[in-house]
Parts: structure tokens; sequence; C-alpha cells
């Protein structure tokens, strides 16, 4: 029965779709509707598969003495850096049949980060290098070190692989997974088991810069407001007069603002303290909706925070304003302390 209601439906889309007859002489190579054959044969890989004997990270930069187990590699603010990941592969038709290797890194969150494909080490000097360092960083026991170097040197059943592969200050702290992978002259590829994976630290890092020292409200109008504007921009040196803020690390901040009181120069001495501010975060692609968070008013002397995270990567925008109502006329001055925690 179901093969009826089945030869139905096909018969129904026959009539439905007109098909043109192949004319003599047409390359029956084209064609909107073509069966292309397929074959394969599961199971003639059986032993012939590359295996990763070991694999490891480097380098350990943000634990120099190498006091904290695993790799701990430290970011370049608002900037990107190398990591090395190295791997030791044999494959029983023999070394020459590795054909490729490459490492799949996975963010902390378990999703996908890249993709990147490795070299062969041929440098004894570089081999026992990388070999010395995964023992000195904890990565390797000096056996399995010595075991490795056996399999490359003397046994000559093993390469060494490096990938090499960035890492931005964009990306988040936290720890990233490596899987290393070969893949010999037939297709084969190596299994993922403990021994090929392995993973480094992303060590968190708390980076807040600003192009701005000052903001100067200029001339102040009683009863009005009187706004600096910031902008998106984070102009080099400390002078801009549109004040940005950027979070150069990889872990969101929060933003606290402390207005001191502006005090008169002049005699008899009067203070200005209310204040307010608006801090603008772009979203994780770059781009720029909404207008912002307010907090209005600040008083001086009351610290706030926005609840608004400066995330990493892309710069902020952050307005300053202050409100004089009643205050004599004369040269007021005071500061704002800037926190990110
Ligand atoms: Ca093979
Ligand atoms: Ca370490
Ligand atoms: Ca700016």
């Amino acid at each position: 029965m179901f093969t009826k209601k089945v030869l139905a439906i096909i018969l129904a889309l026959m009539l439905l779709t007109p098909v043109a007859a192949l004319a003599a002489g047409e390359d029956p190579s084209t064609g909107l509707s073509n069966t292309i054959q397929t074959t394969g044969v599961i199971g003639s890989q059986t032993g012939g598969l590359p295996e990763v004997r070991g694999t490891w990270n480097a380098p350990d930069d943000s634990d120099p003495t190498h006091l904290e187990s695993g790799i701990q590699v430290a970011i370049v603010p608002a900037g990107e850096r190398n990591v090395t990941n190295y791997m030791v592969v044999t494959d029983p038709n023999g070394r020459a049949d590795i054909n490729d290797v490459f490492v799949d890194v996975y963010h902390p969150d378990g999703s996908f980060k890249l993709q990147s494909h490795g070299e062969k080490v041929t440098s004894d000097t570089e081999i026992a290098a990388a070999l010395a360092e995964a023992v000195a960083t904890g990565e390797l026991t000096a056996a399995e070190s010595a075991a490795l170097a056996d399999e490359i040197g003397n046994l000559q059943t093993a390469y060494m692989y490096k990938t090499v592969f960035p890492m931005n200050s964009c990306q988040y702290h936290g720890i990233y997974k490596v899987e290393a992978r070969a893949v010999d002259k037939v297709g084969g590829m190596s299994l993922v088991t403990p021994i090929s994976t392995c993973t480094f630290e992303w060590v968190m890092t708390k980076v807040l810069a600003r192009d701005f020292s000052s903001v100067d409200y200029g001339a102040i109008t009683l009863g009005s407001e009187k706004v600096v504007p910031g902008n998106f921009v984070m102009e080099s040196g400390q002078n801009s007069a549109t004040p940005t803020i950027h979070n150069q690390g990889n872990v969101d901040l929060a933003i606290t603002l402390n207005f001191s009181p502006m005090v008169r120069s002049e005699a008899p001495v009067k203070t200005i303290t209310h204040f307010d501010a608006k801090l603008h975060v772009p979203n994780a692609d770059g781009s720029i909706t909404g207008i912002g968070e307010s907090i209005d008013p600040i008083t001086a002397g009351t610290p706030v925070t926005f609840t608004t995270p400066l995330i990493p990567c892309h710069p902020s925008k952050l307005n300053f304003s202050v409100h004089a109502d009643t205050q004599p006329s004369g040269t007021y001055s005071g500061s704002v302390l800037l926190t990110a925690f």
C-alpha cells in the first residue's frame, strides 16, 4: 500500500512537472535532475588511520614560572597574538603516509572558533626545544617527552607538526579546547581522543583605555545643562574633546563614575554638585544601535555604576553633563573618578 502511495505521488509529480525530452545530439550531462552514483567502502581504512600520539599548546607566558597547571596565554590588549599547537603524529602505513594536519579550536562555551592547518617541524633543534618546553610547562612528563622524541628520532615512525593560530583580545577569556587531527594520503583521519585534545587558558585581563584626561564644559549657562558629548572614536593620546572609553581586555567591565563638586576659584566659595552622564556601548559586532544609558541626576560624592557592561573590543561613547542653577559667575573646577571593575 505504501509503495502504491509513493508511486501515486511520483506519477502526480511527473504530470505536474513539464519535462522537455532530450533532443537528438543534446548533451546528456546537462539537465535539472541528475542521479549521480556514489560508492565507498566502510572498513577499508582499518588499521590505517594516522594517530596523534601527543599534543600540547604554547606558550605558557602568562605563567612564566609554570606554577599553575595548564597553559596560560597572555593577551595583547586591543591586539592579536599567536598561539602554537604542537602535535606528534604516527601512521601504521609509515609516517610518510601523513598528508595533512589541522587543529579545531573551540571557545570556552564549546562553540567552534576556527580550524587551522599545520606544518611539519623538520629542525631537530626545534623539535627538542618544543619537547623540552612541554616538559617545563607540565604538558608532558619527561617520560612522555622521551617516548615522543624516540618515535620521531630513533624509530622514525612519527613526525612533529606545529600549527599557529591567532587569538584576539576581543575574544573572551576562559579555557579554549584544541583538537589535533591528522589526515593520511587516502583521506583517513585520526580519531579525537583525550591524547589528541589539549587546552589553553586565555587569561582574564582587564584593561580600560580612554582618549581624554580632562572634561572642559566651557561656558555654562545657569538653568540649562551643558553637555560634553563623547564619540565612538579612540583618538591617540589623551587630549580628545570627545570622550571615548575602550575595553581593551577580554572580559566585560562595569563602569563607575564619582564626581567631586566643582568649586568656584573666586571668593566666596561656591560649588556645583549636579551632573549626569551617558554611556553608549556598541553591539558585539561593532554596530551601533539605541541611544545608550543615561544616569541623571548624579550628585557629587555619590558614585554611580552603569548597568550596561562595557564589552571588549569596540570603543564606547561617554557623555558628561553639568547643571548649574543658582551659582554666581566664576571659574569652577573639580574632578570625576572613572573606575572599571
Ligand atoms: Ca594511513
Ligand atoms: Ca602554566
Ligand atoms: Ca573620542
